[in-house]
Order: C-alpha cells, then structure tokens, then sequence
C-alpha cells in the first residue's frame, strides 16, 4: 500500500531538484488543492507537485512510485466527485503550469493544448473555431482534468463527450516514461486507442501533459430559446422533437420552478417568462434554418428567445447558474445519472420522493440534459450524508437500466456503488488494465477497482 501520511526522508529535496521551489508548494497554501469547490471533499496533502513540464511531471511521478507516495493528479479542481481530492492524504500532482499550446490548424480544425490550459482558452484560440465540449466551468477547468474525467456538458447531443474531441495525447506513466501521440491523424488503425482509455480514467492509469484537440467549426448565428411548460413529460417529448427537427440543435437542457425560485431568491436573477410555469426547456440551434426551426417548434407555448450574446447569456445563466443553487442551502450531495429514453419522464418526476423517503428533510433541486438522458440531482441532506442518498438514487436508476454516473466520473463519491453499474468481470478487468499502466499502484489509489 502506497505511503499516505507525511512523506519519507529526503523526498521533499529530491521534489526541489526536479521542479525547483516553485514548483513544490507545502504547508497552508496547499489548502486550496485539498478542497473542493462544493466543500463537500476536504483532504489534506503533505506536497503539491507543479511541474513546469512534462519531463519534469515524469521524474516527479518517477519519483512518487520509486518511494511507494500515492498520488492525486489535479487539473483546474472543478471535478463534483472527490476524485481531484487527496482524501488520504496524497500527493497532489498539480498540472495547471502545464500551458503550452501550439496554434489551431486551419485545415484539421485541431489544437495541441498543454493538460493546463483551460476549456475557455482552447475554445477562445481562434475565431473560425470553437471546443465542441461546453461546461459551466470552463474558465478553471483544464485540458488535462476534462480529459482524465470525460467531461460531457451542453453540447453533447451535437459533438459528444471530452472524449469524442481527443485525436491524442502525451501522458506520464508512474514509472517515469512518457507516452506521445499527438499526430492528430483523423484515420489511424494502429492498435490501440489508449487516448480512448485514458478518457474517463479519473487519474488512474498516467497523468495527461497535453493532447492534439479537434476543434468544431464555430456554430454560426446561435439563437437560444427558453420554453415554458406545464411538466417533465412536456420538456422531454419537446426536446426529442427539437432533436428531430430542429438540424442545427446544439443543446436542449431543463431546469424547474424550485431552483428557479431559489435563484431568484438568493442570485437576484429575475424570471425569465411572464407567467412561472412547472418546466423550463432551454433549447439552443445556430446555422441556417436555426431561428426559424425553433419558431416552428415552440409555436404558441411560452418563450423567451435570445440572439445577440447579450441575450443568450442571459438565458443561460438560468441554467448554468443551476449547480450553484444546493449550495445556497447547505453542502450539497451531487449525483448525475442517466436513464433510458424511455424512463426519463419517470425518473425525473419520481426521483424527489425517492431521496425524501430516505431523508425526509432533504431538498432535491433537479436539472440536467434533456436528450442524452442525464439528470443532475442535487441534494441538500437533512440527515447525515452518510450515503442513503446515493442508496435512494442509485438502486433507483439502476432498477430503470440507467446509469450511477452520466458525467462526472465515480471518483469517491459514488465507489461503494460501482457493482450497480459494472459486474464483478468487468471490474476485474479494470483492476488488470489499471495493473499494467501503474504497476507501483500509485495512481488516484482510491478511485476505482484496483
Ligand atoms: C452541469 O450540467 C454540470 O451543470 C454540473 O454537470 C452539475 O453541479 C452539478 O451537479
Ligand atoms: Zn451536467
């Protein structure tokens, strides 16, 4: 078992050789790599790594293994499930110095992006083009942690998860090599895909320094509606139809009237239609045809459109303000599942009654992703958060064939319950993957089957 508490003799020095004082932080300003936003994981660490390159991540992490210290690599720390934490009092590998990044090719569409840089960054790097993955915290979350997480977001109807943009990556292994495929060849049936696998391994298999992005071209004249409406059923059979219709959609998302209200209430934000309603759909399309599909879509129901930034952005704070809104009430407990097509509408209505009967004086704000099945359930406990909630949820989701984690990971938050979602063969074989990338088994060690 990897050391833990406090570090062995001469580690710190040898850490200052390779990365240079700055690059070595200890004591109380190692505070803020140890919590994350939400205040719902609080670790402690005995170092933060920030290595300025990608050799010196390697001996750094060389290092780690050759003294059996566990380590906790961290890009921009906006992860929801623990998994950035050191909980056990790991080493946090701090990738944020990592910003390199080479111009966007105009013909490919592609960028090769230090694991630092942030999404915002890379969505910002050239005005023909845009990252195809957009999340509410894109200006601190890095190339590196959205990889290693599989971030998904507003847009993945359209363009797909983190992974779907990776065309490769340069990565340390915990032995100190470092792996590079950073060609971006769109066709290249050379064996296999560990940029793939890399996507969505929470940290657990190498520590990501950079990776060759497929940028999309920019959605051109975007227009963003807000849609009243009288109930979940509603937004989900308009939202299938916005994907039916509507060829330029980019997002279709959902919020309802109680964390509309509570964001009234506490963010000053005022309504966004007339009249309150039950539901809100925000749908958004951009190209041409955009504005005029989603006319033809909302018809006479409620809306409020938004075409110039300004107006947009507006709309969309609704939403993106949304995982902000537990936490005005309390430290929230934050669990994305998705469902079938098919039990969505269910879920979505039945899911409160599901937590408050395991903890009547909980507060469950729902939101989420229309088309790709994903609802964020953010819980405010009124008992111990001492996991009935993720026991409510989960047996729940996974008894409509959904899964315990649409897109923020399992990190530690949801472990105990990874057997809802993946057998007993299925986890042996993550333990054996995870064995030949990290034989010293110094990676994340606290996340996923090992
Ligand atoms: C979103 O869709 C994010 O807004 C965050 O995935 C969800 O904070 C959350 O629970
Ligand atoms: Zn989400």
């Amino acid at each position: 078992m990897p050391a833990e508490d406090g570090l062995p003799a001469g580690l710190l020095r040898e850490f200052r050789r390779v990365a240079g004082e700055s690059g070595v932080l200890t004591g109380a300003v190692t505070a803020g790599y140890a919590t994350d936003w939400t205040g719902a994981f609080a670790g402690r660490t005995p170092a933060v790594l920030r290595p300025a390159d990608p050799e010196q991540a390697a001996d750094l992490l060389r290092l780690c293994a050759e003294a059996d210290v566990a380590v906790v690599p961290q890009g921009g720390n906006t992860g929801l499930v623990g998994g950035g934490v050191p909980g056990h009092g790991e080493v946090v590998l701090s990738l944020a110095r990592l910003r390199d990044a080479g111009p966007v090719d105009p013909g490919s569409g592609q960028i090769t992006a230090g694991a630092g840089i942030t999404l915002a960054e890379v969505a910002a790097a050239h005005p023909d083009f845009d990252l195809g993955v957009l999340i509410a915290s894109r200006g601190s979350a890095t190339v590196g942690g959205a990889i290693a997480t599989n971030a998904g977001g507003l847009r993945v109807l359209r363009y797909g998860p983190m992974r779907a943009q990776v065309r490769g990556v340069e990565a340390v292994l915990s032995d100190g090599s470092v792996l590079s495929h950073l060609g971006g060849l769109v066709k290249d049936n050379t064996g296999y895909d560990y940029p793939s696998l890399l996507a969505g391994s929470e940290g657990t298999l190498a520590v990501i320094t950079a990776a060759r992005l497929q940028l999309v071209p920019r959605p051109a004249g975007p227009v963003t509606v807000i849609v009243g409406l009288d109930g979940v059923a509603a937004v989900h059979s308009l939202a299938l139809r916005a994907v039916r219709e509507v060829g330029g959609l980019l997002s279709a998302e959902f919020f309802l009237a109680e964390g509309l209200a509570l964001l009234a209430e506490r963010a000053g934000l005022g309504p966004p239609l007339p009249a309150p309603v039950p539901a809100y759909l925000l749908l958004e399309a951009a190209g041409p045809g955009a504005a005029d599909d989603l006319a033809g879509l909302v018809g006479d129901l409620p809306a409020a459109v938004g075409t110039s930034p300004a107006q947009r952005a507006r709309l969309w704070a609704y939403r993106e303000r949304h995982p902000e809104v537990a936490g005005f009430l309390g430290t929230p407990v934050k669990l994305d599942v998705s469902v079938p097509a098919a039990a969505w509408a269910r879920f979505t209505s039945e899911v409160p009654g599901v937590v408050t009967a395991a903890d009547p004086g909980a507060r469950v704000i729902i939101y989420g992703h229309v088309a790709d099945g994903n609802v964020h359930v953010n819980i405010v406990p009124g008992g111990a958060a001492d996991g009935r909630h993720q026991d409510a949820v989960f047996s729940y989701t996974a008894s409509l064939g959904g899964s315990i984690s649409a897109e923020h990971g399992i990190g530690v938050l949801k472990g105990p319950w990874l057997g809802l979602a993946r057998s007993p063969v299925e986890q042996a074989l993550f333990a054996r993957i995870r064995r030949a990338f990290d034989p010293a088994g110094i990676l994340n060690p606290h996340v996923l089957p090992r």
